[in-house]
């Protein structure tokens, strides 16, 4: 079990090196304004219950600039007359606290290990990110992460007037960092699409091992365990809540309470995926338990699939963001018209949101990297985004006849269907290559998988 079916799993690719993630400081560094102090705040820890806490994850610009997983650290690069400095905050080693809590890396060695030109405790935060943002103009910082933060630079923005009047220095612009964070992450280097193939390989291994252990009756936290426990075995674990709707659940689009039987007959989908270093795979498959496709869902199931090639022939440079999701839909709304499910007459009524989107109710793509759903505007200035080799987007169209729907009356042959298939696509120079290409998705191919080790 776990083994990959095939898939080589067993090469992580490498992590970002030290001069990688120096090169991503210095692009951001140029970008800021002149006089610039950029904050990065890692995420806070959560609690779940009393004294237990939620498994921490870093914040992904943490991840991207510093390679720093840890929590209680603060990131900052300062940009003076052109000449780029990087500073870390980062709790300082404890014998105490680290018996309980696992040990830390000192000053010393983050200073050595990590790309910063300077690490300092935590605990003397206050003064020294105070007298840091004495000498800049402009503070890049995303308030609510830490209230320590924000009030040495609110104190440092109120303080401001006085001292320019004195000095001439001081902050004087508070801007957003994630607009410029965003468009760098967008661009995927060879290093992150390495971790990403990895990732999305490890994510279609989990797929197919669910197909193969299959049976119907099956519970659907069953089949999340079989998923997980795959993501788990090679080094990895999910990068969102499985979702494992079987039947009318399937049409619950972030459906996560994964508590009910498949029944024999039903299909079950399953939109599941892990992380790499970080990186995140986002893989859904929709199937029947029993191994054999009823002929409505079938037909059903072809017409979802048939969209999504659509959708992934628009993928290359050039297209926008949007003519994957218009081809997607171009394709649904027809197949829809012909089956008599929705009314038309034209194409163009057909696709749309009061039709097509009774069925169809979400977008086509996101972008995907170190968040899931990952940053990038999708329509700068209004205009859906020019796609570019290095960017990475999922193709997911579906179709939900949701019996339970007091909305709409559907037809008894479709109720209780819900198919969506998504695989996670990078553009490149002459088109595109779909990372998640090794998780089967004909029907041809589901049927001959499923249930076959059960
Ligand atoms: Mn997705």
């Amino acid at each position: 079990m776990f083994e990959g079916h095939g898939l080589d799993l067993s090469q992580t690719p490498d992590h970002p090196t030290i001069d990688e993630l120096r090169s991503r400081q210095l692009k951001i560094a140029n970008v800021v304004e002149n006089d610039s102090l950029l904050i990065i705040v890692n995420n806070p820890e959560s609690i779940r219950s009393a004294d237990v806490e939620y498994p921490y994850r870093a914040s992904s610009d943490m991840l991207y600039f510093v390679g720093w997983s840890k929590p209680d650290a603060v990131f900052c690069i300062s940009n003076r007359g052109g000449e780029m400095k990087s500073l870390l905050f980062i709790p300082p080693r404890d014998t105490l606290k680290e018996t309980w809590t696992g040990l830390r890396i000192g000053l010393d060695e983050a200073t050595n290990q990590f790309p910063i030109d300077r690490a300092e405790s935590i605990e003397d935060i206050t003064d020294i990110l105070a007298s840091e943002l004495e000498k800049s103009t402009n503070v890049y910082h995303q308030r609510g992460l830490s209230d320590i933060v924000d009030r040495v630079v609110d104190d440092a923005l109120l303080e401001t007037s006085r001292m320019r009047q004195r000095t001439g220095f001081g902050p004087a612009n508070l801007c957003d960092p994630r607009p410029v964070i965003a468009e760098l992450r967008l661009m995927k280097s060879e290093t992150e699409i390495a971790l990403m193939r990895h990732s999305c390989r490890i994510g279609s291994a989990a797929h197919i091992e669910s197909m193969q252990q299959a049976f119907s009756g099956m519970a659907e936290y069953q089949i999340q365990a079989v998923i997980e426990g795959c993501f788990i075995h090679n080094g990895s674990q999910w990068s969102y809540p499985s979702i494992v709707g079987g039947g009318d659940n399937a049409t619950i689009l972030h459906y996560n309470e994964n508590n009910s039987p498949v029944n024999d007959g039903e299909l079950v989908l399953i939109d599941a995926g892990c992380e790499i270093a970080g990186y995140a795979s986002d893989i859904t498959r929709t199937w029947p338990i029993n191994g054999k496709f009823t002929e409505a869902q079938a037909i059903l199931y072809q017409l979802v699939l048939d969209s999504q090639m659509a959708a992934i022939s628009m993928c290359k440079p050039g297209a926008t963001f949007d003519d994957p999701h218009n081809a997607a839909k171009k394709v649904l709304a027809q197949g829809l018209l012909d089956l008599g499910i929705i009314s038309g007459p034209t194409l163009e009524e057909a696709m749309s949101s009061e039709q097509l989107g009774t069925y169809f109710m979400h977008r086509t793509s996101h972008w995907i990297g170190l968040d899931v759903h990952d940053v990038g505007v999708y329509a700068p200035d209004d205009t859906p985004r020019i796609l570019e080799s290095g960017m990475v987007l999922t193709i997911e169209p579906g179709l939900y006849f949701g019996a339970w729907r007091p909305d709409v009356d559907i037809d008894e042959k479709w109720a209780g269907i819900g198919i969506r298939i998504e695989d996670d696509v990078l553009i490149t120079e002459n088109g595109c290559d779909v990372l998640s290409d090794d998780c089967p998705k004909t029907i041809a191919d589901l049927e001959s998988i499923i249930g076959s080790a059960a």
